[in-house]
């Protein structure tokens, strides 16, 4: 059995939990100061990086709700070294807000002893003035910024986490976390046959259920994009083109799946979805920075990202992707952060 930096002793893939869960919520309670935070535009950056799914959610939820302006973000280089993120696509790399080179420094200014004990992960929210990371809770924020944040969201919002179809979206999201989100890095990540063979099979038969439950309905969940969409969207759209090769999960491809194929394209062209996702920053972190399974760390130049944008034919289902009287968010000019070309 090979070592690897992301197995247990059995060979599975091990994940460390969020080390900070405060919310930023609309009304702190009495007396909770000391792990609720309030909603405040201007206060707080949004650190992402565009590589990591569960960073990526942030990003989509930050764009739909139209948070743009109240919350800034900071994109981070998709590539870690021994310190984790950097700000090495700013200028002198430093992020011209926080004034740090690593994010480390925003775990460390919140609690200096023991700040990076488990790990030093995007998402995070970071308190611009003092510096001091408030949350790293991935599935807690984008929660959060649906919901807590009326006052300063774009008229026209959707409804991400509406109250009558929680236990339903919180049910999808279960499944789909455990044997896809997490389950294609199970998979990538095992250094036994065994633990990549369950991971394997668990994660291909969660995705044959949904390619079914998609297949007559537009979103997972009730008749608009919801938090769960968005949960599931974010691993989908790294599938072809990583997952697949190199974290071999290769029954088949998304491309090859009935619905879940459409249902992703649907999404991918809706404003928000498509405009946040970067093959670019996302190919280069995951083979460069595994180097344990990707000793070359050389970048695969495909698959061809145009069949993204092939017409999906969702929309003879039914729904609205923003409600009865949501609409999208402004279409974005261009890529959020660019690279300089591989090998520059
Ligand atoms: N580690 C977080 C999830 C977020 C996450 O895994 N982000 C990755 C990037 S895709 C990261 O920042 N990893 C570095 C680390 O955890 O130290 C958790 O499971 O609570």
């Amino acid at each position: 059995m090979g070592n690897s930096p992301y197995a247990d002793a059995g060979g599975s893939f091990r994940r460390r939990g969020p080390r900070f869960t405060d919310r930023i919520v609309a009304e702190p309670a009495v007396g909770a100061a000391d792990h609720e935070w309030p909603a405040e535009g201007g206060r707080y950056r949004l650190v992402a990086s565009l590589a990591c799914p569960w960073a990526h959610r942030s990003i989509i939820v930050r764009r739909l709700m139209g948070l743009e302006d109240a919350i800034s973000l900071a994109i981070v280089d998709p590539l870690q070294d021994d310190r984790s993120w950097r700000f090495t696509l700013d200028e002198n790399g430093v992020d011209p807000v926080l004034g740090y080179r690593y994010l480390e420094e925003a775990y460390l200014a919140r609690d200096p002893e023991n700040g990076t004990e488990n790990g030093v992960s995007v998402p995070a929210l970071v308190e611009e003035s003092s510096g001091r990371l408030v949350t790293n809770d991935y599935p807690q924020i984008t929660i959060d910024l649906g919901i807590e944040w009326a006052k300063d969201q774009r008229p026209g919002a959707p409804t991400l986490y509406p109250q009558d179809l929680r236990a339903e979206i919180d049910a999808v999201n279960e499944g789909v976390f455990g044997d896809v989100n997490n389950g294609v890095y199970k998979a990538g990540f095992a250094t036994t046959q065994k633990a990549y063979e369950n991971a394997f099979t668990a994660l291909f038969a969660r995705l044959d259920e949904l390619d079914e439950r998609l297949a007559d309905r537009r979103y997972l969940v009730g008749d608009h994009i919801t938090e769960a969409d968005i949960r599931l969207f974010t691993t989908l759209a790294r599938f072809d083109a990583v997952y697949h090769g190199h974290f071999k999960c290769n029954r088949q491809k998304l491309a090859e799946f009935e619905n879940l194929w459409p249902y992703a394209r649907d999404l991918y062209q809706t404003p928000g979805f498509g405009d946040t996702v970067d093959f670019d920053h996302i190919k280069r972190h995951y083979y460069q920075v595994h180097t344990s399974i990707n000793p070359t760390q050389i970048v695969p130049l495909g698959p061809e990202p145009s069949a993204w944008l092939e017409p999906h034919r969702r929309d003879e289902l039914g729904g609205s992707p923003f409600g009865p009287d949501g609409t999208p968010p402004e279409p974005l000019d261009g890529p959020l952060r660019p690279l300089p070309p591989l090998g520059a």
